[in-house]
């Protein structure tokens, strides 16, 4: 299996948390901006990252292949078995895509320094509204790792390198980052670029 990654977009890094949370042997072709091989335009007509390759099968987009592994490498189970509480974490993943991921594409890449400002800003209030829901249940609203906090980890680990400090109201979410990052499949998953961010 390999995966073609970048070492620091967070849609690479939830795909490579997932990667480590199942064990899962695989080679990383780390990749830099502006610089993406012929082979993954053959591969991917969007050519983006992550892109993995499992023999014959090809899979774009981060969601589409992280829900892929969960299937294919069942154990742990990154899901939940009941289906309302399946739809309501998928429900979750697409939120937090939407809201938060589009706003980390703004901050890294902003259309100018005033746009990447005020995606901060939303980015850290929107945390801060959502800090009663991490504060719930050890994991997000589940007593286990799931899909939905190997999404939202990369987020909150790339906080101070965006330079935004969450207030003392969001300590529960300082907490649950904590849980995430303590687990040795957070520390495996890291590149090296992503190291640094908290170094
Ligand atoms: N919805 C996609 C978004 C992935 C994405 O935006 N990837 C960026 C990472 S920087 C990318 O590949 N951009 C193209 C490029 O860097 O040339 C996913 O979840 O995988």
């Amino acid at each position: 299996m390999t995966l073609f990654s970048k070492a620091d977009d967070p849609w690479s890094h939830r795909t490579r948390l997932v990667l480590a949370e199942k064990g899962i042997q695989v080679e990383i072709i780390d990749l830099q901006d502006g610089n993406l091989p012929e082979d993954l335009l053959d591969l991917n007509p969007y050519n983006s990252v992550p892109t993995l390759v499992d023999r014959e099968l090809v899979l774009y987009d981060s969601r589409v292949i992280i829900e892929y592994l969960d299937e294919r490498f069942p154990h742990p189970p990154l899901m939940p078995v009941d289906p309302v509480a399946r739809a309501q974490f998928r429900l979750a993943l697409y939120r937090i895509e939407r809201d938060w991921y589009e706003l980390a594409r703004q901050i890294d890449d902003p259309a100018d320094r005033k746009l990447g400002q005020t995606a901060r800003k939303v980015l850290r209030d929107s945390i801060l509204a959502s800090a009663d829901v991490f504060a719930a249940k050890p994991y997000f609203l589940s007593d286990e790792f799931s899909l939905v906090d190997a999404t939202i980890a990369p987020i909150l680990w790339r906080l101070p390198a965006w330079q935004i400090d969450l207030p003392l109201q969001a300590q529960a979410v300082e907490r649950y980052a904590n849980r995430i990052f303590a687990r040795p499949a957070f520390r495996r998953s890291l590149s090296r670029v992503e190291q640094d961010m908290r170094a």
